[in-house]
């Protein structure tokens, strides 16, 4: 701090005294370290009544301690985030496994093995800082870097395109996906008039469209999805050179998401399900991964990809531009505190140290001057770079000075540059090549108020996401954008879409226009209307598998597994194939009718961890249903055990019935000789088949969801 080191030399006397004071101080208030105090040190006399005019008497306004608390409470909420209201972060640490040195000179990306520590925010976009976590939207993917050079902040989303290109255009986004404006309705949700009103009259978002009516915008954990720093930004190296870059983070558990009705449910069941899966991996010592991995393209390379790289709804695809893994990102710590740390980070993609640099992205561009305005509303003035969590691992020197809620004591005189009475160590600018050198960009154009030409391809891309999807993340898709727009109320809008989607998909558009009560999809009018732009560029790929997420991920770790136990149950099978979950990395939690124990065939008391009503079927990834005659016949008389087990089955999980218990799976109108459907194993209690049985249900669980699961409309749940 700049006081610190100008001042270092003068500090002897001044500073004894202090410390003999402080000494003084301590010994003298030994042994109340304990006590309630006001925030000016007073002990307090009581902390359960005010000061009254005799015991049934009127309050005293004298009562300082009684008013300081009221008011400190008065003044707890500062405002919310205008986006990404509703969070949760940890902290962690970046480690680099691959030196960059070639491309950039940021100190944290030269040594291989180096640790950065980090804190990362997750978020929703739309939804107030108490809305549910699992609501059809994007995913912020904020991480801060604490650098020796200074902080860096990658502040992304878990969808790699934007829906506008330029800034000016993100205020009349955000109005019109915020709840509308006369009834502040519906909270956190796209599924609305103004919203789709806007997207109809913006044919560039037609990209991230598809991107939010995907699997994407309702991920299973933030564990379980990719980030993304969405612009083209900029690595320099020592010697100047630059080279384009994207960052990507891919998660070690693979991509995953939940299914909507699942999602809907979960969002009033336990409207905390993200920040809460975070917090317990964190606690039980099971830490978040991603891989940290860029593309990284000359200006040559930049040149040849069809499109503008500057264009925020635009994706390079790693089948055309590979991804090289750099390093690692892990999560191992919880905050102490929600407020001070996750409500007051400040998080701004204008933080950036030598080696990374912008691009003049007009979308990024604009972000530049966004985060520090929002935060002094926020945050309350120009000092939040002072608040624990946001304060750099380095030193910082400057002459900025005071301001609302300034911490930093500077004790000089001297609070400007150039100076001579700093006592001869006043800070001054590195004047060679040191500090922060911007790209030397060449510049020589009319100052205009236009979009690049080379911005107008409004579909290619999105088409290229359809065509890569799978059969089933097609349908989820058409099926999103159904149910959003049923719930438009102006046929008129929804016409626009469907014309708009012509443009991406002539199938896509019919199925999606069926059930709307519609003329059917007409591109030639969507091509009539403002905002169209006729150019698609050349198609670089037919499909590209990475944007599919069902191409991913093997593993049952952290994975959470019901284990539904009625009275009688056998328990053989179960405890072999249980042990087989737990040794692959999966929870398994007793869940019956009634908490304390239930008892097995064998008299064994199973204790239960959950009860039918607490813990419902949306909470867990796969169901397991030991066998015994008693047992399942309970269960097939409870309506709660009966749905749990529907449910399970109606969102693709994975189930495996054991012996009797298989007599539920004709309760979801499966008959008995029918073949098990995808991702249901049938075991016997029969010892040589256990192990097997394990085998065949861990790699049911791995394979996430079995979304190409027939016969799902007729299960009742
Ligand atoms: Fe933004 C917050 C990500 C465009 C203006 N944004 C915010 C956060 C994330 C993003 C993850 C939450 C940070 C946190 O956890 O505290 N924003 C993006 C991405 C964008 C984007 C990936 C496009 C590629 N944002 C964008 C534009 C603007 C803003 C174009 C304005 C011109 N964003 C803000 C903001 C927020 C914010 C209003 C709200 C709270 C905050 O900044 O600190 O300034």
């Amino acid at each position: 701090m700049a006081s610190s080191r100008t001042e270092g030399a003068r500090k002897s006397k001044a500073g004894d005294a202090v410390s003999s004071r402080q000494k003084q101080l301590e010994a003298s208030t030994q042994g109340l370290e304990n006590l309630l105090t006001t925030n000016q040190g007073v002990v307090l006399p009581d902390n359960h009544n005010s000061l009254k005019a005799g015991v049934r008497g009127p309050s005293l306004l004298e009562d300082f301690i009684l008013r300081e608390k009221i008011t400190h409470f008065d003044h707890e909420r500062i405002p919310e985030r205008v986006v990404h209201a509703r969070g949760a972060a940890a902290h962690g640490y970046f480690e680099l496994t691959r030196p960059l040195v070639e491309y950039t000179k940021a100190d944290f990306l030269q040594e291989v093995g180096s640790r950065t520590p980090v804190f990362v925010r997750f978020s929703t976009v739309v939804g107030s800082r108490g809305s549910a976590d699992t609501v059809r939207d994007v995913r912020g993917f904020a991480v801060k870097f604490y650098t020796r050079e200074g902080n860096y902040d990658l502040v992304g989303n878990n969808i790699p395109v934007f829906f506008i290109q330029d800034a000016m255009k993100f205020p009349d986004l955000v109005h019109a996906i915020k709840p509308e404006p006369h009834n502040e309705m519906p909270q956190a949700s796209s599924a609305h008039d103004t919203f789709w009103d806007f997207i109809a009259l913006m044919p560039e978002s037609s990209h991230m469209l598809m991107w939010l009516m995907s699997d994407r915008a309702i991920p299973r954990s933030y564990r379980m999805m990719e980030g993304f720093g969405v612009h083209t930004f900029r690595f320099i190296n020592a010697r100047g050179v630059a080279h384009f870059v994207k960052f990507h983070w891919k998660p070690k558990l693979g991509k995953h998401a939940l299914a909507w009705d699942e999602a809907q449910k979960i969002a009033g069941k336990d409207p905390d399900y993200h920040r809460k899966d975070l917090w317990e991996a964190i606690e039980r010592g099971d830490f978040p991964e991603w891989e940290l991995g860029v593309q990284l393209m000359d200006a040559d390379r930049a040149a040849k990809l069809g499109f503008d790289l500057l264009d925020p709804t635009k994706l390079v695809p790693e089948e055309i531009v590979p991804i090289t893994p750099v390093g690692r990102l892990v999560l191992n710590r919880n905050p102490d505190n929600f407020f001070s740390e996750v409500e007051q980070v400040a998080f701004h993609p204008g933080h950036v140290v030598p080696g990374i640099d912008f691009t003049n992205d007009p979308l990024l561009q604009g972000r530049l001057f966004s985060y520090t305005d929002t935060q002094l509303s926020r945050l309350g003035g120009p000092n939040f770079h002072e608040l624990p969590i946001n304060r750099g691992a380095c030193p910082f020197h400057n002459f900025q000075r005071d301001g609302m809620h300034r911490m930093l004591i500077n004790k000089s005189r001297v609070s400007y540059e150039p100076n001579t009475l700093g006592n001869g160590s006043e800070f001054r600018v590195d004047g060679g090549e040191g500090g922060f050198q911007s790209f030397a960009e060449e510049m020589e154009s009319p100052k205009v108020r236009r979009r690049s030409p080379t911005f107008d391809d409004h579909f290619s891309q999105a088409t290229l996401f359809w065509n890569s999807q799978s059969a089933a993340e097609k349908e989820h898709i058409i099926a999103a954008f159904q149910f959003e727009l049923s719930k438009v109320e102006i046929p008129a809008i929804r016409q626009r879409i469907v014309d708009n989607l012509a443009h991406v998909d002539a199938r896509l558009a019919r199925k999606v226009a069926e059930p709307l009560g519609i003329a059917p999809p007409d591109a030639r009018a969507a091509a009539g209307r403002p905002g169209f732009r006729e150019q698609r560029a050349k198609a670089l790929l037919e499909a590209a598998p990475s944007l599919s997420m069902e191409t991913n991920g093997n593993t049952i770790l952290t994975r959470k597994v019901a284990v539904l136990v009625g009275a009688g149950a056998e328990l053989g099978a179960y405890k072999v194939i249980q042990q087989a979950l737990i040794d692959a990395g999966a929870t398994c939690k007793v869940v019956a009718p009634h908490l304390g124990t239930v008892s097995s065939s064998s008299g064994q008391q199973v204790p239960v961890d959950y009860t039918f009503q607490n813990m419902p079927s949306v909470m867990f990834d796969a169901v397991l249903v030991p066998g015994g005659a008693a047992a399942a016949e309970a269960l097939a008389k409870n309506g709660d055990a009966v749905h749990f087990v529907l449910e399970a089955f109606k969102h693709c999980k994975a189930l495996c019935l054991i012996g009797e218990s298989q007599r539920l799976l004709q309760l979801a109108g499966i008959p008995e000789d029918a073949p098990p459907p995808a991702g249901v194993v049938l075991a016997t209690n029969e010892p040589t088949t256990r192990l097997q049985t394990a085998q065949d249900f861990i790699a049911a669980i791995a394979r996430h969801r079995h979304w190409s699961r027939a016969m799902l409309e007729q299960v009742p749940a």
